[in-house]
């Protein structure tokens, strides 16, 4: 609790103490569309959060780690936790009547929720990771979710389709993550800023610990993972190499765990740039566009940063496929603009 206080004391007034469940209270009347549907959605993901982040602490103690001997549709092996997770954020939004259709990184196609009268009237959809940067679970090293929100553009009572979900990103009404870190937290965006809430574990309430969350203009940490280098495309490499001249504010310190959105959650606080760029082994690069890049794009650009592809906004992308994958640049805005001139310059 003492840690709890220490933050209390750096919030202003208005915001001390308060508890993730009072500011959803408390900016409702910004949400001009809906009658507190997406109040009661974020509240949902915040149960869910609270559920995952129980058995991600405890993964080292019960059988729960390893692979859960299935692939996804990546071709990923997927890992009991990943399961776990998907399973409870789909049963909790299902559950709780409030969205119409979810996607999600481990399952194939999109599911349509049909209420008990099959003629579900939410607007909502969801798209989720559900645990990202899963293979980092055995290890001990922290991992997360990503959740991305859209209203749907099919008539409501009517089963959702593919239109629903391939929504360019500039469309999101939410997006966040959760990262299951030294400490759990959930940070996001109804586009009116970036705000971050902890986790209290020891009575289960998220409280706001980081109001108003901004990426610097400009950053010293660059993240990538340069085993790729050489597959990397001439201009990314140019960059990296800029990266590391000895010039003004550089070489740059090289920082990479392998988890998206650890990774993004210390360049918003510090400033830095997170890459990852096509290469001649991964075309399209690694990353999925509809519930990965966008939402952290969104949360980006909410926070004065910015995201592209290293040519043009993620956001504006039109997505053709549900797990589709794009190149990725992300972070402190004058670092995304700088790569972006190395990519744009280098033929
Ligand atoms: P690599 C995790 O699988 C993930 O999607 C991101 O969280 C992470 O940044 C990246 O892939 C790591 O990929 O190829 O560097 O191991």
């Amino acid at each position: 609790m003492r840690y709890l206080y220490q933050i209390a004391q750096l919030l202003p007034m208005s915001k001390k103490n308060q508890t993730l469940g009072e500011f959803i209270i408390e900016n409702q009347a910004y949400f001009k569309y809906t009658s507190g549907e997406l109040s009661r959605l974020i509240n949902s993901i915040r149960l869910a959060a609270k559920v995952v982040n129980h058995e991600v602490n405890k993964a080292g103690l019960v059988d729960i780690i390893g692979a859960a001997g299935d692939t996804n549709i990546q071709g990923e092996d997927q890992q009991k936790l990943d399961v776990y997770a998907n399973d409870k954020f789909i049963q909790t939004l299902t559950n709780r009547n409030i969205v119409c259709g979810i996607a999600s990184e481990e399952e194939d196609d999109f599911i349509s929720i049909n209420s008990q009268d099959d003629n579900n009237q939410n607007k909502y959809i969801v798209l989720i990771d559900p645990l990202d940067g899963s293979s980092n679970i055995d290890v001990n090293v922290s991992v997360g979710t990503i959740f991305s929100v859209y209203r749907r553009v099919t008539p409501v009572g009517t089963p959702v389709t593919i239109e629903d979900f391939l929504q360019p990103g500039n469309q999101q009404v939410a997006a966040g993550y959760v990262v299951y870190g030294t400490s759990t937290m959930l940070v996001y965006t109804t586009g009116h800023g970036v705000n971050g809430f902890t986790l209290n574990p020891a009575i289960g309430t998220f409280y706001l610990s980081h109001p108003d969350m901004q990426f610097p203009e400009n950053g010293n940490i660059y993240s990538v993972n340069e085993g790729n280098y050489i597959h990397f495309p001439k201009g990314v490499k140019n960059y990296i190499k800029y990266c590391q001249m000895e010039e003004g504010d550089r070489p740059y310190t090289s920082r990479y765990i392998g988890s998206l959105v650890s990774d993004f959650h210390r360049n918003m606080i510090k400033g830095g740039i997170y890459m990852y760029p096509k290469s001649s082994k991964k075309e399209e690069g690694k990353l999925r566009l509809l519930y990965e890049c966008n939402p952290m794009a969104f949360l980006a650009e909410q926070a004065n940063g910015k995201a592209s592809d290293g040519f043009k906004r993620i956001l504006d992308i039109q997505p053709t496929e549900l797990h589709q994958r794009v190149p990725f640049f992300c972070g402190s805005k004058n670092m995304v603009l700088k790569a972006e001139e190395f990519m744009q310059n280098t033929d």
